[in-house]
């Protein structure tokens, strides 16, 4: 039986679905999702397996014009992730018009020298009549080996966009073992599982302001629990007193949330308490980024 197995990018413009599209396509959610743009800030890998084919997925932060040092960090992630990978998933919302953003990435996904097929999500949002224009015009700009209509929060053709990709990857041993599923260290995914729900709570800049680190992170041995303290780091006094709310509502439904979802993804019971610190214009500081593993080595 040939064995096929390679790495396959997900790339595209922010709020595409690609992180919905990881999750999906593995059954586990590994990656954090939100209707805010730029949700994604690191690689995640995810190992997609089948009996014949083994895949790494890579989502990636959207592909966007930095306007901060993180962004800054997000691009050159993109780019680096682009180059261990011998296919790119370029995600398109089929529900939002196609422009310049999209032209940008494919110029990213050229200059990396890969191919690529499209993604085109969303489309259940989409009336079917609109579509055959769309699909015309992407096949004349971007010329990809093939593109999928599809929807990662339905599911809809997710598994044929995947068996449209496995003849495109190296025939090979499978690169990973039988039970991997991604590389991110469970603190980590725990930050990124409390930074979804600030995103789902908050708005304009505040999701972009924020960043969340672990001060401790302990199981409890006679009360079966593992407790869990974070800060979450803003950049101003004024969206420190945002985040805590009047009489510290926001913080507490943000708590709430957080602390449900850590237990799902811990499958124990989870005490968290949550702290909000102000670190002027950290988006901005070197050393701030690479706290944060926000930053990849040079
Ligand atoms: N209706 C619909 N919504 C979707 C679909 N896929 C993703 N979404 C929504 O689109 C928003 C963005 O999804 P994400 O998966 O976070 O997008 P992303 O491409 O990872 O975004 P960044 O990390 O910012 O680059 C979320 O609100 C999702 O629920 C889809 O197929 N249909
Ligand atoms: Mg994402």
């Amino acid at each position: 039986m040939t064995r096929r197995s390679g790495i396959i990018a997900l790339a595209g413009r922010p709020n595409a679905g690609k992180s919905t599209f990881i999750n999906r396509a593995l059954g586990e959610k590994i990656a954090i999702v939100s209707d805010k743009a730029q949700t994604t800030r690191t690689r995640i890998l995810g190992v997609y397996h089948q009996s014949d084919a083994q895949i790494g997925f890579l989502d990636l932060p959207g592909i966007h014009k930095p306007s901060h040092q993180m962004n800054r960090e997000m691009m050159r992630t993109v780019r680096r992730s682009l180059n261990d990978a011998d296919l790119v998933f370029h995600f398109i919302d089929a529900s939002v018009v196609s422009g310049k953003g999209d032209e940008f990435a494919h110029q990213i996904i050229v200059d990396a020298g890969l191919r690529s097929i499209i993604a085109l999500n969303k489309i259940d949002l989409v009336n079917k009549h609109k579509m055959i224009p769309l699909l015309e015009s992407l096949e004349q700009r971007f010329s990809p080996l093939a593109i999928v209509p599809m929807s990662a929060k339905s599911g809809e053709n997710v598994d044929h966009l995947i068996e449209t990709a496995i003849p495109y990857l190296p025939e090979s041993e499978f690169l990973y073992s039988e039970d991997d599923l991604t590389d991110q260290p469970l603190i980590f995914m725990a930050q990124e599982f409390i930074r979804e729900k600030i995103l789902h709570f908050t708005k304009q800049e505040i999701p972009h302001a924020v960043a969340v680190s672990i001060d401790a992170f302990e199981w409890d041995d006679a009360e079966s629990t593992q407790f869990v303290a974070a800060r979450i780091w803003v950049e101003r006094p004024s969206q420190r007193s945002i985040l805590l709310g009047a009489g510290g509502s926001m913080i507490k439904k943000i708590r709430q949330a957080a602390q449900r979802s850590l237990r799902d993804l811990l499958e124990k019971k989870v005490v968290l308490e949550l702290y909000v610190s102000v670190e002027k214009d950290w988006r901005n500081k070197v050393e701030k980024l690479e706290a944060l593993k926000l930053r990849l080595p040079d």
